[in-house]
Formats: C-alpha cells, structure tokens, sequence
C-alpha cells in the first residue's frame, strides 16, 4: 500500500480525536467580531425545570413568524415561580476570542405586566439552582419583540483567562410567558435594535453530531482507499 492511500485516512482519524463525545456545541466569536451573537433556541447546552404548588415550569420552543430564526424559548408553567428561583433555567455554552468587556443585550417578547421579566446569570459560569440570578425585564411591555439591556447595564466581563475556554450564560424563569428569542454580547454598548438585527449569529464548534459527517467522510476515504486498491 502506497503512503498516499493511507495519509488521508491518517489525518481524519486525527480530526475525530479532536472531537469529544462529552462536548456540548460551543457558540464562537468569529475572530473578526466584537461580538457574540445567537438564538436563544439553538445551541441550548443544559436545561432545568422546576415544579412549584404542583405546576411545571419549564423553558420551551415556540414558533412565532417575528422571531429572529422563526422561534423564541417560552417560559411555561401556571403561576410565577418566586423570584430568584433559577431551577427551571436555559444554559449556552460560549467561546470568545478577544477579552473585553461586553455588554449583554437580549431579544425579548413581554406583552404585559405580569409576562415582562426573567432571571439571568450576572456573570459567567453561573450555576443554576445555587446562586441567586438577577432580575431582566422589559421596560414597557409589547405586543412585538424588543431588544433590552440585560444585566441591569453591568458588563460582563472576558478575561485573558477566559479567551479560548468554554464559558457559560444562563437564564431562568421568573414570570411566566415571557420569551427570550436571541441574545448578542457585545463590547459596543449603544448598539440601536436595527444594529443588533443586523449582525449574523456566531458560528458553533461541532457537537458530537458532527460524528455522522466525520463518519461519512471517513466511508468515503475507504470507498476512494478500495477503489484504489482494486485499480491496482
Ligand atoms: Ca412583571
Ligand atoms: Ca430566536
């Protein structure tokens, strides 16, 4: 056998290495960007519920055509769970490449008093069920999706330590029907909401899905490597 046929062979088993079957998808910062950017539907890395007075509450998909991506995570459960209960929460895994302080703001449908808030981690690495999250909500409810200031307008902060590890935000539910639809944080802290639509979601580090067309591409170097072998 030629070293030729086997080199590619070689090399894909080194990008399968690569991969572990533990990771969870990683939202990255484009190496260009200033910002991360994504759907609060996609990419979720963990996920809680909790039940309160025998009622679930929950985090759950929903369509809606004035969703950026076509759909929104939605609070869901009768009554609103006490503040500061962050059982029932939404976990993103993120990567960033530049250190910085960036802002967060969220896309969000509130469409009255008692549906206008949530709960979210106010720094990194926030572990549900143990620390207290702190209050984000609208400043005037809407019919229609807004952008808000999340955090209460404090950064987060990314350390040098923190450039190139996996790092995580979280949010959890205060009221219910409250929707997060896309979340961007950014080291530009007066972004205008058409800005914020403007700028395309981050790319995402392959989870363990990513095996299949691994996979695939490993069975078509054997088919190529047979092919090769019969030509002889
Ligand atoms: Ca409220
Ligand atoms: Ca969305």
């Amino acid at each position: 056998m030629k070293l030729s046929t086997i080199l590619p062979l070689g090399m894909l088993a080194s990008s399968i290495a690569l991969v572990s079957p533990t990771d969870a998808a990683v939202i990255l910062q484009g190496a260009a960007d200033n910002y991360i950017a994504f759907e609060a539907e996609d990419n979720i890395a963990a996920s809680g519920t909790d039940t309160i007075s025998s009622s679930l509450h929950q985090w759950g998909e929903v369509a809606n055509g004035g969703a950026s991506g076509g759909a929104a995570m939605q609070a869901q459960g009768a009554g609103s769970p006490a503040p500061d209960d962050n059982t029932a929460f939404l976990t993103w895994d993120v990567e960033f490449v530049t250190a910085g302080d960036y802002n967060l703001y969220a896309r969000v449908l509130a469409t009255g008093t008692g549906s206008d808030s949530a709960h979210q981690g106010s720094t990194w690495n926030q572990t549900a069920g143990t620390n207290a999250f702190v209050y984000v909500g609208a400043s005037s409810p809407s019919a229609s999706y807004q952008w808000i200031n999340g955090n209460g307008g404090a950064d987060f902060e990314v350390l040098t330590a923190d450039v190139g590890n996996t790092i995580t935000f979280s949010v959890s539910i205060r009221e219910n029907a409250f929707q997060f639809d896309r979340f961007v944080f950014s080291t530009d802290n007066s972004l205008t909401a058409a800005e914020l639509d403007a700028l395309s979601n981050s790319s995402v580090i392959p989870e363990p899905s990513a095996y299949g067309a691994l996979t695939g591409g490993l069975a078509l170097a054997i088919v190529l490597l047979r092919r090769r072998v019969s030509n002889r």
